[in-house]
């Protein structure tokens, strides 16, 4: 995945650059039109000169290019990095939000390696990582850099998870220059292990692009039946967090579940002694009837991911 990132961006600076000088290359005939020259500079310049449809064609191909470019730098994000030597240890940032990114870390077998983990996702799956392979499991606390410092004695991939196993990532530790030479690795075998890491890539990016932008706070909607209706999303979290109904009227909750972690399976409401299984891609409902005004509180069966139920007074109408 490295090899073909390097190859993309690099035709993509090639074109770049060819799409510049191109661009110029057309523009500069106009350029001597409008300023008037003597004739001898017009002369130079028609030896030049290009029919107006490849002057069209080259300065579109540039703009083309030009815009491959910015995708390439501003959009596309790389998704396995190669850790940076610091010293005698080598180094990578890990953002943690809705995932880990970038959720595969090239090092070099035999040398120590540290991953600065940025946690920036407030959900309690994320709220630890661990490295069963190197007996870590470390808590990063919300909004902070946690350093994690193993060393991969062989080369091979060394898997991290988060608390739940829900998140995953991977650092790849590569046998250094010479022995690489000295024994290939199998291709079928690499190939193999890159499926794997995309597998896992874009198990973390279902949260962290597909996923409906938050809600915090969502009031039922009173159904002619007079049943308080709201839907919630079980995704990276609830969504909303937290519903809002009034106290006196049946509330009918549709819990959509589209999250496949099993942290999802179950969903309680301890208050109103609700205990349902929610499967996936299906929508689950349940009722209760909320008594007394006050905050009732809902969550997974690992208790891991929580909302509120928000009773309020009854309107005096
Ligand atoms: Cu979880």
């Amino acid at each position: 995945m490295l090899k073909k990132a390097t190859f993309w961006g690099t035709l993509a600076g090639l074109g770049f650059l060819l799409g510049a000088i191109s661009g110029a290359v057309a523009a500069e005939p106009r350029m001597s039109e409008m300023d008037n020259h003597p004739a001898s500079d017009a002369s130079q310049f028609q030896r030049i000169e290009q029919p107006l449809s490849n002057k069209v064609a080259v300065t579109l191909g540039g703009i083309g290019l030009i815009g491959l470019e910015l995708w390439w730098f501003l959009l596309s994000k790389p998704k396995s990095r190669q850790a940076k030597a610091e010293g005698d240890i080598q180094e990578a940032t890990i953002t943690v939000d809705g995932g880990y990114e970038p959720s595969q870390i090239v090092v070099q077998a035999g040398q120590p390696v540290r991953l600065q983990f940025d946690r920036k996702d407030p959900s309690s799956c994320l709220e630890e990582v661990r490295f069963p392979d190197f007996r870590i499991a470390q808590s990063l606390p919300l909004n902070q850099t946690t350093a994690i410092e193993f060393l991969p004695n062989k080369p091979g991939r060394y898997e991290f998870t988060c608390g739940m196993n829900m998140f995953r990532g991977v650092v790849e530790a590569q046998s250094t220059d010479t022995a690489t030479r000295n024994t290939p690795p199998s291709t079928s075998k690499q190939a193999y292990q890159l499926d794997q890491s995309v597998l896992h890539a874009n198990q973390a990016d279902y949260h962290a692009h597909h996923v409906p932008p938050s809600t915090e706070s969502l009031e039922a909607s009173m159904t002619k039946a007079g049943v308080q209706d709201v839907t919630v999303t079980v995704a990276k979290g609830y969504e909303p967090k937290r519903v809002i109904v009034e106290v006196g009227a049946p509330v009918r909750l549709h819990l959509q579940r589209i999250n496949p972690s099993s942290c999802y399976d179950q969903f309680l409401i301890p208050a109103f002694d609700i205990a349902v299984d929610l499967e996936l891609d299906t929508t689950t409902e349940v009722e209760f009837m909320p008594k007394q005004p006050g905050e009732y509180e809902f969550m997974c069966g690992m208790k891991m991911n929580r909302g509120v139920i928000e009773v309020r007074p009854r309107y005096s109408s």
